[in-house]
This record gives structure tokens, sequence and C-alpha cells, in this order.
């Protein structure tokens, strides 16, 4: 206990009593570890008795006879006031401790559950005996000081009141917050909205049309769709009136738009009611789609992954809502949304994070399961990645498919990650509408005044099998017998209005029969109509007009791009990238790297990776296109090669020089990450999503854990476009190259990203020269269209004498090269193909040897394979032996990918040899070996066979 929690002693000659000894000891106890922890007047009390005596605390009989006789003499002097007054004490202390208990734990005997199952109806600690409170002490008044908004109440009044409050069928978990404001002002909205003033009557009469339009939809759906999946909302039907509420709620707010993230369960129910979607398309979509593959682009999706947008009103003005589409993998489209907020906010240049807004509704067992709830959790109070908070609305049904709670998770709630943020929690029974539409406008409010995320935890129930088909009884008999017999929401809801005379039976009749004559209509449309199911609208539009989708055939890249600008130009940027601010301590260090690359600016040649990627960023933020690049120490850059923020030696001060090329550029935002990948990629995914004129790329820290994010990389950045008909032009930096830095520190797994890629859905690449990096991100923005783009980045090349380029190589008519040919040898027995870094180290051993005869072809991009530039580059090598040299092993690796391509090359050329030969590691189960001196002998042994003399 701290002495905090208690009120001072107002009268310190007549309080010390007896029953109280226990209380005061622990404030003693605390006082004595530290006096500030107890109140100023406890302090002067304490102060009051003379000097702690060494070694007092470990003899507590001797404490307490110190207190006591302190007591004792003090109470003595007037033993009948003293004991009346004492009591007085005792009981507002004691009411008070109970009342903040009440707060802390009133929701552990809330009436959450519609079913009851799980109701627990006592805590220890919410029990007034626990206080000390006897039988007798129920009627006595007790002066609790304006707490509850009671001056003096009794025992009765003030458990009625925080019974009511803290444990009906909301729930509030909020005193784990510690801002202050936070927390006084939800122990505001709770304590002390009446209970009139939490809904209206307007309010109540369009819950309860909600919740008709929610049911009766899906009842329609489970009739005319018998035996179709459909992950029904039965059971959480007040999802709708609560979105319905928020929508309101922020519209006043001046909010303008909402991007939703969800998953399965209840989505057609929003597409239709809160998206109004047409109820006619969803209808097709069920009848149509299943029979018309044809009107399905790319390769399509379930219905209940789909995406949808659209501009409704609200509350008299428009808002535009979108539900993003989702894969199957729960909880993965969080930082996604979270990425396409930030994104839409900055363009509207909303920095206050109140125009747009997110709200992702999660499933019970995904939300506490998935790892990747919680990474996203952790963006939402960083600087480069918040929102402005985020909404999260938990559809509780107390089962994950076929699991209950206790083997879903060890925390008590569902949402118990979400205190790590300190975001409030409103749990609530979803069988009352009006609780829940409450808790949703609370937890707007919360959102709109602090900013912050605020999670509602709806307990409710799911009247069906994981989806329609399935049987729930085989796992939860006891909890689908108690659903059977459990009257719906609506049913329960229509009671109260009927028994408080706020409607008729026969109006309510109505009211369904109308919506279900609408429903009955559409339907009709969508049998009779064909050919209307693709989503074509939003295709496209808004921010991507302009941007065309053509597939590239997977084998014939338009590298016609071009991505070259002026020397000028160059120079300019270049050279204001290194301009150190007056009066800003640079570290000296990178104050000599400056001026070097000052030189090389100047004379246009040895230009390294840094200053090529520098060029590329700059040269777009002058041509108004905004950069944003993240991931982990990206601002020093894991090499310490970008330095694209630099530190005041001083001050810390931060200067992004490339935010200094002149006024009006584009902003170059660069953001430190926090040590997670996929919330981080699937943020950025997101950002590329909404923002197709922004360079967005994600950097891993190394490309070995680039696979922490592979269920971003799979589900959304290789199958997006497909799926979704969503393009994206995110690049992907990973840092790759076999050095000797054992298993995890060499590898970005290119392999898996060349197995990922068909239909034109990406460009995967690895380029040996700064200008050639220059181009392909350049290219990123500069081409009509967007892909995603996955580069192997250098590290040892990062300053490798060799891997320079010249500024002329990223000038005027220059493009990126999607092969680059041997720059001698033009008359060979032997091609070496290759990419990437064993480039330079196949020439240096070449040169060593003064090999004449054999060219080394460098590939700079993998996919979409440059199949006819690879035909035009080895045209003058038709007799020669062909040989693809690579440093990983043979299963990993580009090898797998190639080999049969470039036999269909060769083939094509009429080659003398058409299958090549692979030089690179054997077959290995890890990327590399762990041991340096076995790295070298196997990159000398590789580089040796692949240059064996002919
Ligand atoms: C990452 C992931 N793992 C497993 C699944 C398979 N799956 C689909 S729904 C589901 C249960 C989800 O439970 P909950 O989050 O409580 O949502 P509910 O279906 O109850 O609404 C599971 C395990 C999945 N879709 N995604
Ligand atoms: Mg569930």
């Amino acid at each position: 206990m701290k002495g905090t929690m208690a009120q001072p002693p107002r009268n310190q000659d007549s309080f010390l009593y007896g029953l109280n000894m226990p209380f005061i000891e622990e404030l003693f106890q605390a006082y004595r570890q530290n006096p500030q922890s107890v109140s100023q007047d406890w302090q002067q009390f304490f102060q009051s008795l003379g000097p702690i005596i060494p070694g007092e605390d470990d003899h507590p009989p001797l404490r307490s006879k110190r207190l006591n006789t302190v007591s004792t003499h003090v109470a003595g002097q007037e033993p009948a006031l003293a004991h009346q007054v004492t009591q007085e004490m005792l009981d507002s202390l004691r009411a008070l401790m109970m009342i903040r208990t009440y707060r802390v734990r009133g929701h552990l005997i809330a009436n959450l559950d519609p079913l009851g199952l799980e109701r627990r109806n006592s805590h220890p600690e919410v029990d007034p005996a626990h206080y000390k409170f006897g039988p007798d002490d129920y009627d006595r008044p007790i002066f609790i000081d304006n707490v509850l908004g009671f001056e003096w109440a009794t025992l009765r009044q003030i458990l009625e009141r925080l019974r009511s409050t803290y444990c009906n069928t909301v729930g509030v978990e909020f005193m784990h917050i510690q801002d202050p404001d936070q927390k006084a002002w939800i122990q505001e909205q709770v304590e002390n909205t009446k209970p009139a003033e939490r809904i209206t009557d307007i309010e109540r009469h369009k819950i309860l049309s909600d919740l008709i339009r929610a049911e009766s939809f899906e009842r329609f759906l489970h009739v005319r769709f018998a035996g179709e999946k459909r992950f029904g909302l039965e059971g959480g039907e007040s999802l709708i009136p609560a979105i319905e509420a928020i929508l309101n709620k922020a519209a006043h707010q001046n909010i303008n738009s909402i991007v939703f993230g969800m998953a399965h369960r209840g989505r057609l129910n929003i597409l239709a009611h809160i998206l109004e979607k047409p109820l006619h398309t969803i209808f097709a979509q069920f009848h149509h789609a299943e029979n018309t593959p044809d009107l399905v682009y790319g390769s399509g999706d379930v219905k209940y992954h789909i995406g949808f947008s659209g501009n409704r009103h609200v509350a008299g003005q428009f808002m535009h809502l979108s539900v993003t589409s989702n894969p199957s993998h729960l909880e993965a489209i969080n930082p996604v949304v979270l990425g396409k907020v930030r994104a839409k906010q900055s363009h509207s240049r909303d920095q206050e994070h109140n125009q747009t807004i997110a709200l992702l509704i999660h499933g019970d067992a995904a939300f506490s399961g998935q790892g990747l709830a919680a990474e996203t959790l952790e963006l939402s109070g960083l600087k480069g990645y918040q929102t402005g908070g985020t909404i999260h609305f938990i559809i509780n049904n107390q089962i994950g498919f076929t699991t209950s709670p206790p083997h879903s998770r060890s925390s008590p709630y569902s949402s118990d990650i979400a205190k790590a943020i300190q975001a409030p929690i409103f749990h609530v029974n979803g069988d009352d509408p009006e609780a829940v539409v409450w808790v949703a406008k609370l937890a707007t409010e919360f959102r709109h005044r602090f900013a912050q995320d605020v999670v509602v935890d709806m307990v409710c129930y799911r009247r069906y099998g994981h989806n329609e088909i399935d049987e729930p009884s085989f796992t939860q008999p006891k909890m689908y017998k108690a659903i059977a017999n459990h009257s719906t929401t609506r049913q329960i809801y229509t009671q109260k209005m009927v028994g408080k005379g706020l409607i008729t039976e026969e109006e309510v009749k109505a009211i369904a029969g109308e919506y279900e004559a609408q429903l009955k209509q559409e339907y009709d449309h969508a049998m009779q109509a064909h050919g209307d199911t693709p989503e074509k609208e939003d295709w496209l539009n808004g921010v991507w007009s302009g941007v065309k989708y053509h597939k590239y055939p997977e084998e014939d890249e338009d590298t016609q791009t071009i991505t070259g600008v002026s020397i000028e130009m160059l120079k300019e940027i270049g050279l204001k990238n290194l301009k150190i601010p007056e009066g800003f301590t640079i570290h000296p260090r990178i104050a000599r790297q400056l001026e070097l690359k000052r030189q090389n600016i100047k004379a246009g040649k040895d230009i390294d990776w840094a200053t090529g990627e520098a060029l590329a960023i700059g040269s777009l933020l002058l041509e108004n296109n905004p950069v944003r690049l993240s991931g982990q120490d990206c601002s020093r850059g894991t090499f310490s090669q970008r330095h694209a923020v630099w530190v005041d030696q001083e001050t810390e001060d931060k200067h992004v020089p490339l935010n200094h090329l002149k006024n009006g550029q584009a902003l170059f935002q660069v953001v430190d990450s926090p040590l997670a990948e996929a919330s981080v990629l699937g943020f950025e995914y997101g950002y590329s999503l909404a923002s197709p004129h922004t360079l967005v790329m994600w950097e891993a820290q190394f490309g070995d854990f680039a696979n922490g994010a592979q269920v971003i990389i799979d589900q959304f950045v290789a199958s997006g476009e497909v799926k979704w008909l969503r393009l994206s032009g995110l690049v992907i930096l990973l840092p790759h190259g076999y050095e000797g830095q054992g298993p995890e520190h060499t590898s970005g797994r290119l392999e898996r990203f060349l197995q990922l890629c068909a239909e034109s859905n990406m460009r995967v690449a690895n380029c040996t020269t700064p200008a050639n990096f220059f181009h392909i991100l350049r290219r990123q923005i500069r081409g009509d269209t967007r892909k995603p783009l996955i580069v192997m980045t250098p590290k040892s090349l990062l300053r490798h004498p060799k891997a320079v380029s010249c500024l002329s190589d990223m000038g005027p008519q220059t493009s990126f090269q999607l092969v680059i040919p041997d720059p001698v040898i033009t008359k060979a027995q032997r091609v070496i193909l290759c990419s990437g870094k064993v480039y330079y180290e196949l020439w240096e051993e070449r040169d060593k040897q003064n090999i004449q005869n054999i060219a080394i072809i460098r590939l700079e991009q993998y996919y979409p394979f440059p199949h006819a530039k690879l035909l035009e580059v080895l045209r003058p090598f038709k007799e020669a032996e062909v040989i693809w040299c690579q440093e990983e092993p043979m299963n990993m690796g580009a090898w797998t990918f190639l080999d049969r391509r470039l036999e269909k090359v060769l083939h094509e050329l009429g080659a003398k040899q058409t299958r090549p030969h692979y030089i690179g590691r054997p077959a290995a189960a890890a990327t590399a070996t762990g041991v340096l001196s076995r790295h070298i002998i196997e990159q000398q042994r590789l580089i040796g066979q692949a240059l064996v003399k002919l």
C-alpha cells in the first residue's frame, strides 16, 4: 500500500487507535523506505515520532510498541471523542480504499457474459469485509468528500453506486494508465455520467433498427445461401450499432475518413450496413462469382477477405470509409491499415491526426494470440508511425474456432496486451447494446482527446459454428446448449424498448418487414443481373489516377524508363547533401567522409553506394516525390554507411541534409524503426498502398531478418495485386552477401523471393553498381506502373573501391541496366554469369591471374527475367562454355530459378552449350558457416572453380 492512497490524518490527536494500527504500520513501512511515498501530513506525523531507529524494521514488536505508546498516550487524553473521530476516520479511509479497489477490480465481477457461463460474483478485494466493514456498518453515514458525487453516503449507497458503475454490463480497465488527465477523464465519464445522459431515445431507436438490419441480413444469407461460408455476426450484432455510433461521433469530430481493418467475422454485415455496399452486389458475389470465374481479375479472393470503399453521409458530412482487403492470416492487416492511415494523413497534411483514423476489428482469440497484434500496438506512440490513436473493437465471442479461452491465452482477458501501451479497455456485454454504444462513444471521444489507442472488448457469443457449416457442439456442448436457449440481442432489446413504451411490437415488425422486403428485392435484382460483379470503381482512382496497370509479360519488362537526371542536378544534390549547417557540430569522422565525398562529387566520379542512393532520393524529392525509409537503425545505416541524419555532437540536434535541398521540395522521412519486422514492413506496405507517388522503402537490419516478416511478404507484397487489385511500389532493401558473418548475417534468402515470382507480381534484383541502384530506385516512381521491388543490397561493397560509379552513369538518357556486359572482354571461351558481390571477387581474381578468355556478365535483375537482354548480351559468346556462379548454396540463391530460364536463352541463341554449369556452394541446410576460416576456404574454392584455366 502506498501512503498516497490514504487520506492524510486530519486530527493527529485522535485517530491513532487500535484497529487502524496495521494500516498505520504499513504506511510507516512505506515511509521508512521512502518518506516521499506518503503524503506530507503523514510525513510530518512520522517525523513527530522521532528519528528512525536503525534495525527497528527488523523488530516489528519494537516499532509497534513505539507507535502504540504514542497512540495510547495521545488517545488516552480524551477517550470518548478519540474513539468517535477515529471511527469516522477509519470509515472514510476504508471506504475510499474500497472505492479505489472497485475502480481497479470492479470489472472482474461485472456482468459481461451474455451467456452467464463465466460470471464471477465475488472477488475478495471488492468484498466490504476485506475492509473490515461488518454487517452492522451498512447504514452509517460515511464522509467520502465528494467522491462518486457523495459528500456523505452509507456503505449501502456506496456499494450500490460502485456496483452499478463498475460491475454492471460495462467493466472498465483504466487504472493502469499513468497519465493523470486520461485517467481522470475516464473516471469522470464513468462515475459521473448519469445513465440518462449516456444514450438518448433517438439513439435507442437507431440501435434497434441497426440490430434489426444486422440480424435480418444474416438470417437472409443463411436461408438463401444455405451451406455457404460467410462467418456471420450472429451473437455479436451489437457491433453494427456500435460502429454506427463511432461514425457519428467521429463525424462530429470532423473526421472525414476511416480506414477499417477486420477479419472474416461480420465482414459482410459491415460492408452492407456500415459501408453501404449495395446489397445486390453482395448477393451477386455469392451467386455469380462462383460460377463465372472470368469476372474476377487476377486470382481473386474469397468474399470475406475483399475490401470495399465508398463515401457515406454521416451526421451531415461526407465520410470516406474503406475496409482494407486482408488475407486469412489474422491480425496481419493491422499494421497495413495503420500505414495507409499515416499516408493519408501525410497527404492531407493532417499532422494532428484528426481527419483520417484507423478502426481495427479483432477476434478475441486472434488478438491475444497473434504477435503481430502486440507488435502493431507498439507502433502507436512512435513519432514515425503514430496515427493519433486507433480504435480497437474486439468481437469477443469467447471462442476461437473450436478453442475456448483457457486454451487460448494465459492472460485473463483477450485485450490484456493493450495494457502494455496503457490503452483504456472497455469490456462490455454484447447483449446490452446501449452499453456497447455508450462505450463506443467514449472510446471515440477518448481517442479524439488524447490521440491514444483505445479498446472496446465486446463480450458476446457465436450462434453457429466457426462457419455456418461447422458443428460447434462437438467441442463446446454446454456453451451451445446455452446459446440455443438464448434469445437474440434484437429480441432482448425489442422487449426492453417495448417495456419502456418506446415502441410497439407491431412497429418493430413493420421495420423488420420493410427491410426484409428490401433484401428480397435486391436479391432478385442480383439473380437477374449478370456480369456486374467486379468492383472496378475504386481501382486506380483518386491518388492513383495516372498510374497505369499493365501486366508485363514475365520475361520482357519495359526497361526503357529513362531515369537519369542532369549532371548539374546530381552535383547540386550531391553537394547540398554534404553541406554542414552553420553552428552544427558534426562528428569529426563524418566530417572527414564528407570531405572525401565532396571531392568525388566535384570530380563526378568514384561515387559510392550510399551516395548513389542519396542522389536517387534527392532527385525524387526535387521532382516533388516524397521519400520514406524505415527500418532498424536505418537513419545511420546498419553499416554506418548512410548517415541520412546527422547528430550534433554538442546538442544532439538532428539534421537531415536531404531535407535542405531547396524550398518547396518534397519531404524525406527517414525513421529508425522498433526492433520488429512484420509490423514495420506491413506498415510500409500499407503506406505504399495509399501513396503511389512516394518512394516507400523498408530496410532489414540484415536481409536474414526479413523472414520475420514472411507473412507480409507472402500475403501482401507478393500476392496483393493479383488477389485484390491493389498495386504497391514498396521497396525492400535486404543486405545480403557471403562475408563470413555466420548463418544469420549473410542471406536475404533470395530464393524465397524468386520462388514467389509469377505473373510479373514484383521485381527482384541484386545490383552491382551505385548507378544501377540509383536507377532502379528512381524507376519505382518514374515508371508508369507500380510493382514491389526487392533488392539484395551490399555490405562490404559499400566501401569497395571498385564498387563505384561516375555521375555520368546517372546522367541524361541513362536508365537501369538489366544485364551488364563484360566491360573489357568481348571474345571468350567461357562466360561466367553472376550477380552481386561475387562479381568483384571474380573480377579481382581474373585480373590477378591475367585471364583474357573468360567474360563475366552481371545479371542485375532476376525478375522479371531479362530474357531478351540476355540473348543480346550473350550473342557474341555462342561458342563459349556458360556457367552460373553464386556464393549461396545450390538449394539457395538464384540457381534453381535460373537454371531452366538460362537454358531457354542458350537454346534460343543456338549456343554450343545449352545447359549452364553450376559453380557455388553445395546444397546446405544453414545459409552459411559460422566459422570464418571455413568461409574463406569455401569462397576461394568457388572463385577458383569459376576461373579454372581453360
Ligand atoms: C494466423 C492464422 N492462424 C490460423 C488461422 C485459422 N483460423 C481462422 S479463424 C480462426 C479462429 C479465430 O478466432 P477469433 O479470433 O476469436 O475470431 P472468431 O472466428 O471467433 O470471430 C482460426 C484459428 C488464421 N486464419 N490465421
Ligand atoms: Mg472468437
